[in-house]
């Protein structure tokens, strides 16, 4: 029996455990079932990271099944222990309540929320339920049916129980109720059979399955998939750069900055990578997997996995943007870039302030300014690197004794500075 949905994430290397092998195969194999995955909103975006998830709900989707976007409006006022080692620090409702609608942008764009399809993608929150549950009523309905004894041998709390600095609070301790009650209450409501998610989640899922299993009738059945947490080939996690986190929007993370950080992975990436972040089929991969093997340099694979993602997040329009500005930056032309892009472009090289009024007349000699930028500690070093022909403005080679003028600036404001191949600076005149 094939199930086209767990092939899938098997060959991309997504497939991490599953509860009930056989069942579950069985199950999937009717078609048209409901799964779930539920995202805290503990921040107004998500970064690539959490992309995986989103994924799993892609091809959960791509095979026929219907999605359902759990958002935690109710859980995110708690906090999950699974995986950190401290008490979180609790958000206020406002502030759930912004990175809902932040988080809520990006699940519109890649999955199909058309009510004409019978698979068609939904997005609840669970402080709509949630918020109705009364104390008595939890620990008499649902606290029953959990085992203290097994709640502190789970792997979130057991090792902040064994942590006596940092310790676990009441509130933490309760979140995998809450997360199981989710799950019955999706079963009970929306039919919802499967949960999906990180490995991480597999814990909370399973106390979801067995309250299910208590709660009714004994035709039901739930399941739980996961998927690996994946890393990069260094061991290192995924998307987090000396700036920070590469996010899925652009306010962000710029286009920009989002197509360079895939077109600069590893070359032990860029295969595994295309699996699990694109949606290009098998014998798409696998083409680029050889090319990439027999000419890693030529980066294939990157330049594909680059404008997959950007296409996906951020569309055509911005991917043609951003390959424009690439090549731009590399062959040095560029004038042509306009003021967004070189904006975004320029976001992240070194950059000083000058007063404008020195361009005026004769300008400002090239000996003077360098060494006020990242380019040159001296005027001596200037001067070096002035007559060796190593520096150029906007993308075109200049002599020693030349001045800078009005008539250099882009845009107005911005005279780009290089040294050699790759050393850029942008001055901004005001
Ligand atoms: O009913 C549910 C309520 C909340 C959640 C899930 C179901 C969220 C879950 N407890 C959680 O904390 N998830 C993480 C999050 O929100 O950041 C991450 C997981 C990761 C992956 C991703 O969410 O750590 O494995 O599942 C979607």
């Amino acid at each position: 029996m094939t199930t086209p949905f767990l092939d899938e994430l098997a060959w991309r290397g997504l497939l991490h455990q599953t509860t009930a092998e056989q069942p579950l195969h069985t199950h999937l194999a009717q078609g048209g079932c409901v799964g779930y995955c539920g995202f805290d909103p503990t921040s107004n975006s998500l970064t690539i990271g959490n992309f995986i998830a989103i994924k799993l709900l892609m091809h959960w989707q791509r095979a026929g099944h219907k999605p359902i976007v759990l958002m935690g409006g109710g859980t995110g006022l708690i906090g999950d222990p699974s995986g950190k080692d401290e008490e979180r620090q609790l958000q206020t409702p406002e502030q759930v309540e912004a990175n809902i609608a932040g988080q809520r942008r990006i699940f519109e764009k890649l999955l199909d929320f058309d009510p004409a399809n019978p698979n068609a993608a939904i997005i609840v929150n669970n402080y709509d339920w949630l918020k109705n549950l009364g104390y008595i009523e939890v620990l008499r309905d649902v606290g029953k049916h959990f085992s203290v004894n097994a709640m502190i041998q789970r792997d979130s709390v057991k090792r902040r129980l064994e942590d006596r600095e940092h310790g676990i609070s009441y509130t933490e301790f309760s979140y995998m109720i809450l997360q199981a009650y989710d799950f019955l209450h999706l079963n009970r409501e929306l039919n919802c059979t499967v949960q999906v998610a990180g490995s991480d989640q597999f814990g909370n899922i399973v106390s979801g399955i067995d309250l299910i299993r208590r709660e009714s009738t004994s035709t039901t059945h739930a399941y739980g998939i996961t998927a690996p947490l994946v890393t990069a080939a260094d061991g290192k996690k995924i998307g987090k750069t000396e700036k920070g986190a590469v996010w899925l929007t652009a306010d962000r993370t710029s286009p920009y900055a989002f197509y360079q950080y895939w077109i600069n992975v590893s070359d032990a990436d860029a295969v595994p990578f295309l699996k699990w972040f694109t949606l290009l089929d098998q014998p798409q991969i696998d083409a680029l997997a050889s090319q990439h093997e027999q000419a890693p340099h030529q980066r294939h694979a990157q330049r594909a996995l680059a404008r997959e993602m950007t296409t996906l997040l951020h569309g055509e329009e911005q991917l043609r943007h951003v390959e424009a500005a690439t090549e731009a930056l590399f062959s040095g032309d560029v004038r042509q870039l306009d003021q967004s892009m070189l904006a975004e472009v320029f976001a992240d090289v070194p950059h000083s302030v000058h007063d404008k009024t020195k361009l005026e007349d004769d300008g400002l000699p090239l000996v003077e300014l360098l060494p006020e930028t990242s380019l040159a500690k001296s005027k001596r070093e200037a001067r070096e690197f002035l007559s060796s022909g190593a520096i150029s403005i906007n993308g075109e080679k200049v002599a020693l004794d030349q001045a800078l003028r009005t008539s250099d600036l882009l845009h107005n404001r911005t005279i780009l500075i290089k040294r050699g191949k790759k050393h850029w600076h942008a001055t901004l005149w005001e």
